[in-house]
């Protein structure tokens, strides 16, 4: 009896420029999937693209050109078996009595918006597919509040408000939605930007303990979506083992 091959799966992951985003490219690669990565800066993607053997394509989530243009390039060439909505940020970390309106715009632009555009853009492609899945990366602020936090915590609440209410109106679609929520990641630039480039702000996030790196996030991204189709892992919490809360960190040294 002879089986068909495997198809290879193809995956379009936002915010792939960098961190987690660029770090779930190499994985899925590694694991032998097809990838297009997506995100505003060129340069980054190019070297991403010709690192890995992944496709660059360069767009702004917060575009609806940019989103349609995408969308229409994955459909020209070869389709879509999963979307990772990666992309988005936080901004400051201001009490809400002096927040700066332009961020919370910007946080909310990206993170919500940003992901249902994205979102409403590739699902008729993932339909198309026979089957296919959408993960949401949020973020332990999905799940929480802390003091200075309300712009981000709001925004990715609901991101993850999002991807739960999707999953109860596709339900018996063959589409899965996956919620991944990390909690401190030490990337290169999360806290840079949230702290607006102050590197010694951002550095001390991550001071006394082993946050979590862009590769344990992009790992469970991957082991999510490799789970067999009938498996949806509805929401996973990744923390570093120190932190119990945002706000409760052993910052014990390491
Ligand atoms: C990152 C986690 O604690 O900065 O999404 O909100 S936190």
């Amino acid at each position: 009896m002879s089986t068909a091959p495997a198809r290879t799966r193809r995956a379009v992951v936002t915010g792939a420029s960098s961190g987690i985003g660029a770090a779930t490219v190499r994985r899925l690669r590694v694991e032998g999937w097809d990838v297009v990565a997506t995100a505003r800066r060129a340069d980054r993607l190019e070297a991403l693209a010709a690192e890995t053997g992944a496709q660059a394509f360069v767009a702004d989530v917060t575009s609806d050109d940019d989103v349609a243009r995408l969308a229409a390039h994955v459909a020209a060439t070869g389709g879509v078996d999963a979307l990772v909505n990666n992309a988005g940020g936080a901004l400051g970390l201001d009490p809400v009595e002096t927040a700066d309106l332009e961020q919370w715009r910007t946080m909310y632009d990206l993170n919500v918006l940003g992901t249902l555009r994205v979102t409403k853009a590739f699902l008729p492609l993932l339909r198309e597919r026979g089957e296919g899945d959408v993960v949401v990366v949020t973020s332990t602020a999905a799940h929480g509040a802390y003091e200075g936090g309300a712009g981000y915590t709001g925004a990715k609440h609901a991101e993850r408000m999002l991807a739960t209410t999707l999953r109860w109106e596709i339900v018996g679609e063959p589409i899965r939605v996956v919620e991944i929520a990390p909690g401190a990641v030490a990337t290169e630039e999360f806290s840079l930007v949230r702290f607006d480039g102050d590197a010694e702000r951002a550095a001390a996030v991550y001071e006394g303990y082993l946050p979590l790196v862009a590769d344990d996030v992009a790992d469970a991204i991957t082991w999510a979506l490799t789970r067999p189709p009938h498996v949806n892992v509805d929401l996973l919490v990744v923390r570093p083992r120190a932190q119990a809360h945002n706000t409760k960190t052993a910052r014990t040294g390491v």
